[in-house]
């Protein structure tokens, strides 16, 4: 008796956004390793914290898909890009990762619906409202570096940014936690 939940198509959508963020992990690590090598402890940490939180994404595909009786695969993680010019860059960069990522799971939103697996479907909403955390999270840090001076940003304000982000928390708050007590 097949038990396998899940269709083929949605299980390999799956594996490869499983991968995805396994990708994610290791591009945050990189990005960390370069931080900290330029001297920024505080915002390698930041930045290390994050690619722990990707990683719990990836699993948290993989314990999906096994729940459904479907096949987890794992495969190569493509290598992460050369590492970024400036901090500048570092945070566009990921910025511009997360919102990549977020098309991603767009599709398998969008997939799950038209095959009305609403499962997967419901399984894919944390995902999304994880992804406006994401990116949020990004475009604080790009407001950070153009309040402390954009291109033009000097020593002085990327030391006080380290040192900020060394505890900044690790996730932004979302919209769908707001209240009128708690703005
Ligand atoms: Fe997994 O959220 Fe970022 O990429």
């Amino acid at each position: 008796m097949d038990t396998n939940r899940l269709s083929k198509t949605l299980t390999a959508a799956l594996n490869s956004q499983m991968t995805k963020e396994a990708y994610a992990s290791q591009i945050y690590l990189s990005y960390a390793a370069w931080a900290d090598n330029q001297g920024f402890g505080g915002i390698a940490n930041f930045l290390f914290r994050h690619a722990e939180e990707e990683r719990n994404h990836m699993m948290k595909i993989l314990e999906y898909i096994l729940r459904r009786g479907a096949e987890v695969q794992i495969t190569a993680i493509p290598a992460p890009h050369d590492n970024p010019v400036s901090i500048k860059k570092c945070f566009e960069k990921v910025f511009e990762h997360e919102v990549d990522n977020t098309k991603a799971v767009y599709k398998l939103v969008k997939m799950s619906f038209d095959e009305e697996d609403w499962a997967t479907w419901n399984f894919m909403q944390w995902f999304v409202k994880e992804q406006i955390e994401e990116e949020t999270l990004a475009m604080n840090l790009l407001n950070k570096i153009k309040i402390a001076g954009g291109d033009k940003v000097n020593n002085n304000a990327l030391y006080s940014l380290d040192r900020d982000l060394k505890n900044t928390p690790d996730g932004a708050g979302s919209a769908q936690d707001v209240t009128a007590e708690k703005p």
